[in-house]
C-alpha cells in the first residue's frame, strides 16, 4: 500500500518507520528531520530498534497514495486537509489528539475518512530518530455513515502487516470521547505540574484528572455517546500508568515553549457542554490555566 504520513512529529514518525517495514511510505514533516531522514534513513530505537527507509517530504501538496495518515497538530489539520485536497488519496485516517479533526477533514476531501485512536508511545529524538516508547495499539473505524467499515478493515490489515496491534470499531464517536476524555484528564495536568503521565495516577493529582475525565464523560453521554464516568476515570488511570514514563504532548509542547492543543481538547470539552447545558468547572478551569500560559509564553493572543 502507498501510505503518505502527514505530520512526521514523534507520533507520525513512529507510524511511518513501522509501516515503512511493509509499505512504501512518504513521511511530510520539517527539515531538519525530513532531510536526516532523506539522508540517512529514518531509525527507531526502544520497543523494538530498526532502521527504516521512508521516503521524506517538506511539500504535502499534490501527492498520491492508498492512505494518507494524518498526525499533525489539532490546529494545522485544516492546512493539512487543504494540501492533501491537491492530490489523490484513496482514504484519510486520522490519528490525532482533539476533536473535530475528522469533520475538518471530510469538508475538504473526497475520501472516506477514518477517524482513529492510538496508544503508541513515541518521543522525538534527534532529527532522523524516534524513540518508541510504548508498544500500544491502533484503533480505527468510518466516521461518517458513508465512510464505509471496509476501508477501515482494510487499513487494519494494512497496520497489521507491518506488525502493529490493530483493530476496527463501528463507534468512531466512542471511541474518540473516550480518547478526549484521557487527554483532558492527562494533558493539561500534566503540562501545567510539569510531571510524566504516570503521577496522574496518583494523589495530589489523580482527583483532578479523574474529575476532568469524569466531566467528559458527562458530555460525551449528553451528545449521545456510551461513556461512563467510571470507564472515563478508569480509561485515565489505565493510560497514565502504561505510560508513566513518558511526558504527555502538551508538556512537551509547554516545555519547548510552543502552542498547545488546548483548543481541540478541553476547549472542545467547555465548548460542547455549553451547547448541551452540562458543567465542566474542572475543564474550564484547566483550559482557562493553559491558555493564560500560551497567552504569557507568547504564542497565544490575549482574548
Ligand atoms: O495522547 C497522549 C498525549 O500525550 O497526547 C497520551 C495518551 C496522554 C500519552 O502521552
Amino acid at each position: 500500500m502507498d501510505v503518505l504520513v502527514f505530520g512526521a512529529g514523534s507520533l507520525g514518525s513512529l507510524v511511518g518507520g513501522l509501516l515503512a517495514r511493509n509499505h512504501d511510505v512518504t513521511l511530510v514533516g520539517r527539515d531538519p528531520h525530513v532531510e536526516a531522514v532523506r539522508t540517512d534513513g529514518l531509525r527507531v530505537s526502544g520497543v523494538e530498534t530498526f532502521e527504516t527507509r521512508p521516503a521524506a517530504t517538506t511539500d504535502g501538496t499534490g501527492a498520491n497514495a492508498d492512505l494518507a495518515v494524518v498526525t499533525v497538530k489539532a490546529y494545522d489539520t485544516a492546512a493539512a486537509a487543504r494540501a492533501l485536497a491537491t492530490g489523490d488519496v484513496g482514504a484519510v485516517c486520522s490519528l490525532q489528539n482533539g476533536m473535530g479533526n475528522e469533520d475538518v477533514l471530510a469538508d475538504h476531501l473526497d475520501a472516506p475518512v477514518l477517524a482513529g485512536a492510538t496508544t503508541l508511545g513515541a518521543r522525538s529524538s534527534d532529527p532522523g530518530h524516534v524513540e518508541w516508547l510504548g508498544r500500544g495499539r491502533v484503533t480505527v473505524g468510518p466516521w461518517r455513515p458513508a465512510d464505509d467499515a471496509a476501508t477501515a478493515e482494510r487499513v487494519v490489515e494494512a497496520f497489521a502487516a507491518a506488525g502493529l496491534d490493530a483493530d476496527a470499531t463501528t463507534d468512531a464517536r466512542g471511541l474518540l470521547w473516550e480518547k478526549l476524555a484521557i487527554n483532558a484528564a492527562i494533558n493539561p495536568v500534566t503540562a501545567l505540574a510539569r510531571v510524566e503521565n504516570g503521577a496522574v495516577a496518583e494523589p495530589p493529582l489523580s482527583g483532578l484528572a479523574k474529575s476532568a475525565a469524569a466531566e467528559v464523560a458527562r458530555v460525551a453521554s449528553a451528545d449521545g455517546a456510551s461513556l461512563s464516568a467510571g470507564d472515563a476515570r478508569e480509561a485515565v488511570e489505565t493510560v497514565a500508568r502504561a505510560t508513566a514514563r513518558n511526558r504527555s504532548s502538551m508538556h512537551g509542547d509547554v516545555a519547548r515553549g510552543r502552542r498547545t492543543e488546548i483548543d481541540a481538547i478541553n476547549g472542545y470539552v467547555v465548548d460542547r457542554a455549553g451547547n448541551l447545558d452540562c458543567s465542566v468547572p474542572v475543564n474550564r478551569g484547566l483550559a482557562a490555566l493553559v491558555r493564560g500560559w500560551e497567552v504569557g509564553a507568547g504564542v497565544r493572543d490575549g482574548e
